[in-house]
C-alpha cells in the first residue's frame, strides 16, 4: 500500500503533467495563430505525450491501491511572444518538471518505497530526453533567429514529428 505522502505527491504530479498538456496545447494554438503549423504540430504531439505521462502515473497509483484525486488544471497563459520565446518557455517548464520528478524520486527513496522509485526512474530518463530535445530546438532557433526564410524551413522540419 502506498503512503499518504507519496499518494499526495503522485496526485500533485498527475496534475502537473495535465497542466503540461494544457500549456503545450495553448502554445500550439499560439504558433498556429502565427501560421507556424510545424511548431504547432510538434507542440500538439508534445501535449499528447504529457497526457500519456499523466495516464501512466494514474495507472501506477491505482495499481498500488492509491486513490486518484484529480484537481482543477491551472489556466495557461494566452500569449507567449515569438517562437524563440515559446521554446525557451518550454525548456524552462521542462526544467521545472525535472526538479519535481527529482523531488518525488528523493521522497520515494526516503520512504524506502522501492516500487515508486522504480516507476519514477522512467520519468527521470524521460526528462533527460525532453530537456535535450527542447534544448536542441532552442539552439536551432537562436541560430536562425525568428525572422527570415530559415525559420520556415525549421517549421516544416518540426511538422514532421509524428504522434509518439
Ligand atoms: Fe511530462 O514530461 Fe514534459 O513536462
Amino acid at each position: 500500500m502506498i503512503s499518504q505522502t507519496m499518494q499526495d505527491a503522485l496526485n500533485a504530479q498527475i496534475n502537473l503533467e495535465q497542466y503540461s498538456a494544457q500549456l503545450y496545447l495553448a502554445m500550439s494554438a499560439h504558433c498556429a495563430g502565427k501560421s507556424f503549423k510545424g511548431f504547432a504540430q510538434w507542440l500538439t504531439v508534445q501535449a499528447s505525450e504529457e497526457t500519456a505521462h499523466a495516464t501512466k502515473l494514474i495507472a501506477f497509483l491505482l495499481d498500488r491501491g492509491g486513490r486518484l484525486e484529480l484537481k482543477a488544471i491551472a489556466t495557461p497563459p494566452l500569449d507567449f511572444g515569438g517562437v524563440i520565446q515559446v521554446f525557451e518557455a518550454t525548456l524552462a517548464h521542462e526544467k521545472s518538471i525535472t526538479g519535481r520528478i527529482s523531488a518525488l524520486f528523493e521522497q520515494a527513496r526516503t520512504e524506502k518505497d522501492y516500487a515508486s522509485e522504480i516507476a519514477l526512474q522512467w520519468y527521470v530518463t524521460e526528462q533527460v530526453e525532453e530537456e535535450a530535445h527542447v534544448g536542441e530546438i532552442v539552439d536551432h532557433l537562436h541560430a536562425v533567429g525568428d525572422q527570415g526564410g530559415a525559420i520556415w524551413y525549421l517549421d516544416s522540419k518540426m511538422g514532421k514529428r509524428a504522434k509518439g
